[in-house]
């Protein structure tokens, strides 16, 4: 390590003093103008982590579904995972050093892993469009170089694409190749075969309405488009070219206040679809005849996918243990139709995809998704194995079912959850089973919830248990929720502090929507008494 120009170099990128920050479930995020010395460090760490695991580590500059003037940074890990959680906490202490002790944190790190400083380093940078990303990605390329480390700068990326580009670096090329075109060819070419099967005769020319929340998702999507338009022609809305980033627009948005985006015009029955501003999360939605919106959410999505890779199973006479990943966030009606109808075992872990992710490997497939549409299906190596043997043995009527399952497991990211890659599932699924928005919505119905935010001084005075659904602290809380449940029908409500915001987020769902909002406003007034509420009393309505 050449201490003195990490010195020289740190000085160029100073940390305002006092400024605390914590990597969070999706790393750095704050105001950008306060992240140029995280950044700067993350090169650093980044080089570190590469080091000790002997691969090619990812660093993306983004924030997401958050505010444009807001930014980023997360480590990919070697199999485009997220971050190890001892080295969350390497990044946490990097971040937060004074100028005068990066240095020692720096030694500390090395020391405590075990890095051999001598090994090479390889990181890939990626970011996504806001004004901030680019001279941001510029200081983690700072920190790179500092510490001798090689890198390469994809630019312009959706978060997904860098976790796949980190995944096939470190895979010798047999993922596929880790370039764009790479990506772009593999998918679509695994899209255009799927749906080739689609034989429903008369099939209307399949078109699909995208708000890209004026993120980079309308640029790759745009740049891809020509790759799969004989299976699909999108359409793309709030493409960046006027709107701000995320803002009345992007898959946060239409979730959170469920309904559609603005700067689209939706006919009744068409198909659409958001993303969120780095293209890891999507949900679709329609208008009925009566102008009625309907959200189809992450569960939704999850419900239709492994419906779908369950027929295929069986048809193929394979018994492979398929498992569906959610959390507390995720709808009651979903859990019950998975569980009852398509007797699919249902997981729940707490929030945040690693935890989703790291569960939904423990199967030969698992399905995970977010009810806010961030997630994917991941295959195990001895499935895929399995799949190409039958699609070259089994006869006709088989063979075409594997076949179509070898094409989902390479259209699927298994590196992450994937806008671009799911749409792109989802659409083959509806073509290939010949189902419209409607019947795929009307698989089950939603349980009406609520989501709030309550702010207290000290969010940490909320711990919880059983995957976030119960508060352990602060006393008497979890009491309090559970006489309220109570007064309402098929309700259910559990609170946990944010891993993203300094809030504490209070959900909520019942028999009617307007149980929902009570139970939502009663709940949010327990914890603004038990755990320290600031500012103003929460107050109803919405
Ligand atoms: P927090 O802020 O911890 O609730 C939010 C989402 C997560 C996940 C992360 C990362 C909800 C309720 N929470 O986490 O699901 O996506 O952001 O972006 O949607
Ligand atoms: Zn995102």
């Amino acid at each position: 390590m050449d201490l003195g120009a990490i010195t020289k170099y740190s000085a160029l990128h100073a940390k305002p003093s006092g400024l605390i920050l914590q990597y969070g479930t999706a790393g750095f995020r704050t105001k950008a103008e306060h992240l140029d010395h995280v950044m700067f460090r993350m090169g650093l760490l980044a080089v570190l982590r590469s080091k000790q695991t002997k691969s090619t580590i990812g660093v993306m500059v983004t924030a997401s579904h958050n505010p444009e003037e807001d930014n980023g940074v997360k480590l990919v890990d070697p199999l485009g995972e997220m971050l190890a959680p001892s080295w969350e906490e390497h990044a946490t202490c990097l971040a937060n050093a004074e100028e005068q002790d990066m240095q020692r944190v720096l030694i500390d790190i090395s020391e405590k892993e075990a890095v051999n400083l001598q090994q090479d380093a390889f990181v890939v940078i990626g970011r996504d469009t806001r004004p901030s990303s680019e001279k941001l990605s510029q200081s983690v390329i700072d920190g790179v170089t500092v510490l001798g480390g090689q890198f390469h700068d994809y630019g312009l990326l959706t978060t997904p694409q860098l976790h796949y580009m980190v995944y096939c670096r470190n895979t010798g090329g047999r993922y596929g190749k880790a370039t764009i075109e790479g990506y772009y060819q593999k998918l679509s070419k695994a899209f255009v075969e799927l749906t080739k099967q689609a034989s429903c005769s008369g099939d209307e020319y399949r078109s699909l309405k995208v708000d890209c929340a004026n993120g980079i998702g309308a640029l790759k999507l745009r740049e891809m488009e020509h790759y799969f338009s004989q299976g699909l022609s999108v359409q793309l809305f709030n493409d960046g070219s006027k709107g701000k980033l995320n803002h009345l627009c992007g898959a946060d948005f239409v979730k959170s206040h469920q309904k559609p985006p603005q700067g689209m015009e939706i006919k009744s029955n068409e198909r659409c679809c958001s993303f969120d501003g780095d293209a890891d999360r999507i949900v679709y939605y329609y208008h009925d005849a009566d102008g009625h919106f309907h959200l189809i959410d992450g569960d939704k999505i999850a419900t239709l996918i492994s419906s779908f890779l369950k027929e295929l199973l069986v048809e193929i006479g394979e018994s492979l243990n398929i498992g569906v990943v959610q959390t507390a966030y995720a709808n009651g009606s979903s859990t019950r139709y998975l569980e009852e109808v398509m007797k699919v075992p249902v997981y729940c872990t707490k929030t945040g995809v690693k935890h989703l992710h790291h569960k939904a490997q423990e199967f030969d497939i698992g399905v995970y998704f977010e009810a806010n549409g961030h997630g994917t299906a991941l295959f195990s190596t001895a499935v895929e194995m399995k799949i190409k043997q039958s699609a070259e043995q089994l006869e006709d009527k088989k063979r075409k079912a594997a076949k179509m399952l070898e094409n989902i497991i390479d259209l699927f990211n298994q590196a992450a959850g994937d806008a671009i890659s799911d749409m792109l599932v989802i659409e083959a699924i509806l073509a290939l089973k010949g189902l419209t928005v409607q019947q795929w919505d009307g698989l089950y119905t939603d349980l009406p919830n609520r989501q709030l935010k309550v702010q207290v001084a000290d969010r940490r005075v909320i711990s919880t248990t059983n995957a976030e659904r119960q508060a352990v602290t602060p006393p008497g809380l979890q009491e309090a929720i559970n006489d309220l449940v109570k007064k309402y029908k098929l309700s259910r409500a559990f609170v946990r502090p944010s891993g993203t915001e300094d809030v504490v987020r209070v959900y909520a769902e019942a028999d009617s929507q307007e149980s929902a909002d009570h139970l939502a406003h009663e709940v949010s007034l327990a914890v603004f008494q038990l755990a320290g509420g600031i500012g103003e009393r929460p107050q109803p309505g919405f």
